[in-house]
């Protein structure tokens, strides 16, 4: 593969070291990456720039397992190319499609704050878990609409993404309070609605995210405090339609413990899964940019949005799937 391409060089490291996180920020580093791919690349067969293109694709997806946004972004950019018959028109179309897949995310980000900030009760203190700008910006909506008194922050171990939140809100002027994850369920009576982002939604409307998500959504219910999660339609698996299972990414022990003291715990196993699912009993609402959905409805919008045409990677069939 001509490899040589620093953008896709430096988003392949940047997500998989983290520099680059959150399901919305990755698909679109991820666009970005194979539009610089495709037109710095130098070559003259176009077999050999859809080879190419191919295995870059593979490369930026092999960076993080979870969320489907990732996979989406890089399908809804490389769409198609495969049919067009010369290296300037496979060249066009992928630099057209990245294009406009990052406007509409941008935009979507906005359509879902429009909606979602109106679900936001007046004079709420809300709680939010890890960082999601799809979150964020419902939230930041609603306090600029009056809506908003408080936001608790959980640190989200154990990255603390929790503190490029509580950042992010000190930055634009909103109230926030920080709590670690297990303080949740004690600080629930004081929360009015929880807003989370997403990685990816399945086809029964399970909502994967940032681990604990699912032990905040207990714990909602329980105080009968409503759940709204805020994500964008590319975050939904068409893949979950037949049946595939979404892979939990498992971290390594030293994001636990300390990889310098391994005397500290002889014999000791890790396990470090960072994104748990939520079962739609728990979830109130998913907005979208599409419209706010109950999570029951998570079928219809992948079937209006995706269709049923196109490569669709089913389990146990994976050799055979191509990005384009
Ligand atoms: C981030 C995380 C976010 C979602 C949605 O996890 O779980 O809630 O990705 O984010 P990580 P956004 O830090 O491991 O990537 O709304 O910004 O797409």
């Amino acid at each position: 593969m001509e490899r040589k391409n620093r953008e896709l060089e430096d988003t392949v490291n940047g997500i998989r070291e983290m520099s680059i996180r959150g399901a919305g920020k990755i698909a679109r580093a991820a666009s970005s990456a194979l539009a610089s791919f495709a037109r710095e690349w130098k070559g003259e067969s176009r077999d050999d720039f859809i080879s190419d293109l191919r295995e870059a694709a593979s490369l930026i997806h092999s960076t993080r397992p979870t969320a489907v946004s990732l996979r989406n972004g890089i399908l809804l950019t490389l769409k198609g190319s495969n049919d067009e018959v010369d290296i300037t028109s496979v060249r066009k179309r992928i630099l057209h499609q990245s294009g406009e897949f990052i406007e509409r995310a941008v935009m979507a980000r906005e359509n879902i704050a429009e909606m979602g900030s109106k679900r936001i009760p007046k004079g709420s203190t809300i709680l939010t878990h890890c960082n999601s700008m799809a979150a964020l910006t419902t939230i930041k909506k609603a306090y600029d609409e009056g809506r908003v008194e408080m936001v608790y922050s959980t640190e989200s171990r154990p990255w603390r993404q929790g503190h490029i939140t509580t950042g992010w809100l000190l930055d634009n002027g909103i109230p926030v309070t920080m709590i670690v994850d297990s303080a949740v369920r004690h600080v629930m009576r004081k929360i009015n609605i929880v807003v989370v982002g997403a990685d990816t939604i399945t086809a029964n409307g399970a909502v994967i995210n940032k681990i604990g998500t699912s032990q905040i959504a207990l714990a909602a219910q329980e105080s009968r405090v409503p759940f709204m999660v805020c994500a964008e339609t590319f975050k939904f698996s068409k893949e979950t339609l037949l049946g595939s299972l979404v892979e939990i990414e498992d971290r390594g022990p030293e994001e636990i413990a300390d990889p310098k003291r391994p005397q500290d715990f002889p014999g000791a196993r890790f396990e470090n899964p960072v994104f748990d699912a939520t079962p739609p009993e728990y979830i109130d609402a998913i907005v979208t940019e599409v419209g706010i959905v109950s999570p029951y409805l998570a079928t219809e919008v992948i079937r209006e949005l995706f269709g049923m045409e196109g490569p669709i990677t089913i389990e146990g069939r994976r050799s055979q799937f191509s990005w384009l």
